[in-house]
């Protein structure tokens, strides 16, 4: 059928600890393209963005966890049918960093096959790192994934951890 190459709908998930910057991330990513939609009862905030990847077009419907919830408070529907996630600490504490092993195994409990990018956010905020980048990097590794240092206040690195995302779900590769 034409244009179905373009109508691919893939489901992301945002995770991380609360205050690590997820949904500045997705404001920053989205842009004007956000929708304030409100999934109040699924504790989760869908937003649409389009984007070109690995020479198709794609919907990201991007997942971000409403409120200021842990790893033990979210619920399967959060990650039913999740193609991807960004899972996302904070550069300035270490434990966000820690934590993202649990977030990580939550998240492959429901869906073994999800694409995985390691974001460090707070970039602009380095000369107070809390842990060394190559952490994050050594764990991503581990995760057969990639690790990107971003600023979602700068917007350094936000759209190339999207990026790296969508042509890793559309193309199958490990990057
Ligand atoms: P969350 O959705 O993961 O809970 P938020 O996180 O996006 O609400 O961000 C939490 C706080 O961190 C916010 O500050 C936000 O402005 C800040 N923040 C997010 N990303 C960055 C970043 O890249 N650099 C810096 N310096 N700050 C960031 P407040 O003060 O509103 O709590
Ligand atoms: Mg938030």
């Amino acid at each position: 059928m034409p244009g179905q190459k373009n109508n691919l709908v893939k489901k992301v998930c945002i995770l991380g600890d609360p205050g690590v910057g997820k949904t500045s991330l997705i404001r920053r990513f989205v842009l004007d393209e956000f929708d304030d939609g409100y999934l109040t009862t699924l504790g989760a905030k869908v937003s649409e963005k389009r984007m070109t990847a690995g020479g198709a077009g794609l919907t990201l419907a991007v997942w971000d966890i409403a409120g200021q919830k842990a790893y033990t408070a979210m619920g399967p529907a959060l990650y039913e049918g999740a193609q991807g996630a960004l899972a996302v600490c904070d550069l300035t504490r270490q434990e966000t960093f820690e934590n993202l092993h649990a977030w990580v195994r939550q998240l492959r409990d429901h869906c073994p096959g999800a694409v995985v990018v390691v974001v460090v956010n707070k970039s602009d905020l380095g000369v107070v790192a809390a842990f060394p980048v190559r952490l994050a990097e050594t764990f991503a590794a581990s995760l057969g994934t990639s690790a990107v240092l971003s600023s979602a206040k700068t917007g350094a690195n936000v759209e190339e951890a999207f990026r790296l995302l969508a042509e890793r779900m559309v193309g199958g590769r490990r990057a």
